[in-house]
């Protein structure tokens, strides 16, 4: 077989197992047909290819997954920064009505173009950084004409740039004001018609809710769990990120793909997600925006299998964030991770996450050719810059989405 296109002289961190840190092949070559990646292994065994690259001895590690965003939102919110700079906590402006309710607002005033825009905006720096993936909620909609506008938006997005996208319906992230104390029948339109209706139209690759006291309790986490199980579409859970309602539990029984945030998570939430298979999203950039002080139990995690993933959780309130590498960073620093464990984060466990553990997240024969070729000496690196981009060329699909530097 004949690649259509050969990277060679580099050295792969493949994320795909074996016995070396990072699954790394020294002196290694990919094979790239079409838009998938035919063969990775050492060099000199490397087939013949229609056209060839020599990387210089760089490292190459599979294209960045951004497993959690809420990237398309109207307007933004820093002057609710400068409020909680002033000693207001973010649970205060939620329930004063400013918060994700502001955000909504925004969102509803703004149109489809208008979103995709400023979306695309924020998007541009993760993609030049190396995210080849990216998942993108809505949720700031919270009424059916809304929510699809941003399920829509985030489609467009995908179709736009040069990056797999993910949609996840979040419509139960907030209780609208026109339902203020009646969540419940909140609830009611979600699931009778948000939810059906978002998903006919094709736009929604999974359901989540935010499982919270100034969000939905855990019995209308169930309901909209239930009609996404009707509807055949994989859950996640926003859970545990300010307090502890079980939430982790909940998402097990359900098979969720991920749990996200858990900073609040307890021990039997733990073993239900090691059982479940459910991946802990781990979200840094929110963690240190909210000045949150309790650590997410990563031992709890690495003693029980759970995998953990890691994302920006871009958002206006709580984690403006517009660097995937940035979170590698503060994952390792706040949280203890290994850089190794970090870099898994972002690619292999990322993948699982959403469910694309099939096709993305590691350098293999028979998954898509994204990958980022980076100008450092070890992949620690990638966790160790605090700013600037090592990334020296990235493919998405089997394309440079970004050009390589000589
Ligand atoms: N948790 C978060 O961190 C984001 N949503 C959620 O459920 C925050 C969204 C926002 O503040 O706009
Ligand atoms: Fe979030």
């Amino acid at each position: 077989m004949t690649f259509d296109l050969l990277l060679e002289n580099c050295r792969t961190a493949t994320m795909a197992g074996g016995d070396t840190p990072y699954g790394a092949v020294e002196d290694a070559a990919i094979g790239i047909t079409g838009d998938r990646i035919a063969w990775v292994g050492p060099r000199k065994d490397a087939g013949a290819a229609t056209e060839r690259i020599d990387l210089r001895n760089r490292w190459v590690t599979p294209g960045l997954i951004d497993c959690h965003t809420h990237i398309v939102y109207g307007g933004d919110r820093a002057n609710e920064f400068e409020l909680r700079l002033k000693g207001a906590t973010y649970e205060e402006i939620a329930r004063a009505g400013g918060g994700i309710v502001s955000t909504v607002k925004a969102t509803r005033a703004a149109s489809e173009s208008e979103l995709v825009e400023s979306a695309a905006k924020r998007l541009k720096p993760l993609l030049d950084e190396g995210v080849t993936t990216v998942e993108i909620k809505s949720g700031y909609g919270l009424d059916l004409e809304t929510e699809r506008r941003q399920l829509r938006a985030a489609r467009a997005l995908g179709r736009r740039l040069p990056v797999t996208v993910r949609a996840t319906c979040l419509a139960a992230h907030a209780i609208p004001p026109e339902f203020k104390d009646r969540s419940d029948g909140y609830i009611d339109l979600v699931c009778d018609e948000i939810i059906p209706a978002v998903a006919k139209d094709g736009l929604v690759d999974a359901v989540d809710a935010f499982c919270e006291k100034i969000a939905f309790s855990p019995a209308q986490t169930r309901r909209v769990f239930d009609t996404a199980k009707r509807l055949g579409i994989p859950v996640k859970l926003h859970a545990e990120q300010l307090s502890d309602l079980n939430g982790a539990v909940l998402a097990a029984e359900y098979g969720a793909l991920s749990a996200e945030h858990l900073e609040w998570v307890n021990p039997e939430g733990i073993a239900a997600m090691a059982k479940a298979g459910t991946v802990a999203v781990l979200l840094p950039g929110a963690f240190y925006a909210l000045r949150e002080t309790r650590l997410p139990p990563i031992d709890g995690f690495r003693k029980t299998g759970v995998a953990m993933a890691i994302a920006t959780d871009s958002n206006p309130g709580s984690s403006p964030a517009l660097s995937l590498l940035l979170m590698l960073s503060m994952a390792c620093t706040f949280f203890r991770f290994t850089p190794e464990e970090a870099l898994r984060g972002v690619t292999v466990n990322a993948a699982r996450a959403l469910g694309l553990a099939a096709s993305h997240g590691s350098l293999e024969a028979g998954k898509m050719a994204d990958l980022v070729v980076w100008d450092i000496a070890r992949p620690a690196e990638l966790a160790y810059w605090i700013g600037g981009n090592p990334a020296a060329g990235v493919m998405q699909a089997g394309r440079w989405s970004r050009a390589l530097c000589a």
